[in-house]
């Protein structure tokens, strides 16, 4: 079985991809180049160990398997079989989850199919506001879920910039929503499921965690859980929780079989086999100590990072973080988020330009960037390297124009790369 196994992962050189495609073959190479030689600081990356990426390319990709373990359309499922039922049984006890969906293919499909179980057609659900750190489909107007269902967005305190549960409580007795939405893309700071459900509870809602971002730092233990509050979570499995690239669902046992029902055959068709082999592995070196660890790291990478940012004169929204994530106003220094992410894609360090709350620029400008740190942590970059970066991100913005500046901040950051590959690359 090994033998067969390896002979599938090391492909004859004639049947190679270079030998098939070599203008794929290059890219993937440049994009490996690319992600080995850049430092990493977008809050929805991260680089998966070299388990998940061997089960991601296994020859599952071959399989159909349309339905459920034990109940397919297809003949021959008896190992599609075999890791659903590991990968179903590894999130439940990650998240000691009474239920599990593993087959949705992303994040936003997993909140479609929680709102087709929960809502029907123009019910009234709050989330939050895209602009204030929500994600599209907690109801933006370009979004199904904003064309669907009659969404009341909750914001950010002015103040504090953080969530002001009393005013979303006000919001709720106002609108009488059927379904609150808790959770977020760009908010760095811990989210109190336990008020959520509360206010849910008195105006008859039911609530939804979407946890995409955070799942990873929640299954460490590091950041509240949700899975005793919310009917439903939802949660991606390639950010934090550092595997491939796919959606989660967890939900109380009344409620499986409809997100069942949902994701197939109510969203999607056959269920991608080998991505759900890479979720079981992610989910089981998620369950081992080195995991805690790590998670440990990138909060402590992220408090590291906000704190020397902050000390080279940039506002960090609500002050600091909780979480992997860095949300930082560059209004101080009058450049925008747009100028900042080009000059510093260009120096080798990728971020994404970000509303801040309460933006007076449109986002495709904004006033801010989003920093994240489970990537380079996966890379074993630790504080000592965040001030680093932290000096290196202001030496670019400082001089944007300064190509001369730029290239001087390229080579520093080829030489950290070096330094730490990525898992896998070495
Ligand atoms: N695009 C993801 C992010 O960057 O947060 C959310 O879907």
């Amino acid at each position: 079985m090994e033998y067969y196994y390896s002979t599938i992962v090391r492909t004859p050189k004639e049947h190679s991809l270079s030998q098939r495609d070599d203008e794929i073959a290059r890219i993937l190479r440049a994009e490996e180049e690319r992600q080995a030689g850049t430092i990493n600081l977008i809050a929805s990356e991260n680089h998966v160990s070299p388990a998940v990426l061997e089960a991601q390319r296994s020859l599952i990709i071959d399989k159909y398997a349309e339905g459920y373990p034990g109940r397919r359309y297809y003949s021959g499922c008896v190992h599609a079989d075999e890791i659903e039922n590991l990968a179903i049984a590894r999130a439940r006890e990650l998240f000691k989850a009474e239920r599990a969906n593993v087959q949705a293919h992303s994040g936003s499909q997993a909140n479609m199919a929680a709102y087709s179980v929960l809502l029907d057609h123009g019910d009234t659900v709050m989330g939050m506001s895209l602009s204030h750190g929500g994600h599209l489909t907690h109801g933006s107007k370009v979004n199904f879920s904003g064309q669907s269902y009659r969404f009341v967005p909750y914001g950010v305190d002015p103040e504090t910039e953080m969530l002001n549960y009393d005013a979303i409580e006000r919001l709720a007795l106002k609108h009488k929503p059927r379904l609150i939405v808790a959770g977020a893309s760009s908010y760095s700071r811990v989210i109190d499921f336990e008020k959520f459900r509360s206010i849910a509870d008195r105006v008859g809602a039911r609530l939804l965690a979407d946890i995409a971002h955070t799942a990873g730092i929640i299954a460490a233990g590091l950041n509240p859980s949700p899975i005793p509050y919310a009917q439903i979570s939802t949660a991606t499995t390639q950010k934090t929780l550092r595997g491939p690239r796919g959606g989660l669902v967890l939900c109380d046992k009344q409620l499986a079989s409809g997100i069942d029902a949902a994701v197939f055959p109510g969203m999607q068709g056959g269920p991608a086999m080998h991505t759900i082999a890479a979720k079981a592995v992610c989910f089981l070196e998620a369950m081992e100590p080195a995991f805690i660890e790590y998670q440990k790291s990138v909060l402590e990478n992220a408090r590291t990072l906000a704190s020397e940012l902050k000390g080279h004169g940039m506002r960090i929204v609500s002050g600091g973080t909780d979480n992997h994530i860095v949300l930082v106003d560059l209004s101080p220094l009058g450049i925008s988020g747009k100028n900042a992410d080009e000059a510093l894609e260009a120096a080798g360090i990728t971020v994404n330009r970000n509303a801040i709350p309460f933006d007076p620029k449109p986002p495709r400008i904004t006033s801010g960037i989003r920093v994240g740190t489970p990537a380079v942590t996966t890379r074993g970059f630790g504080p000592g390297e965040m001030k680093r970066i932290a000096g290196l991100i202001v030496k670019v913005l400082s001089s944007l124009d300064d190509t001369r500046v730029r290239d001087q901040v390229r080579d520093e950051v080829r030489g950290m790369c070096r330094q730490f590959p990525i898992p896998g690359l070495a």
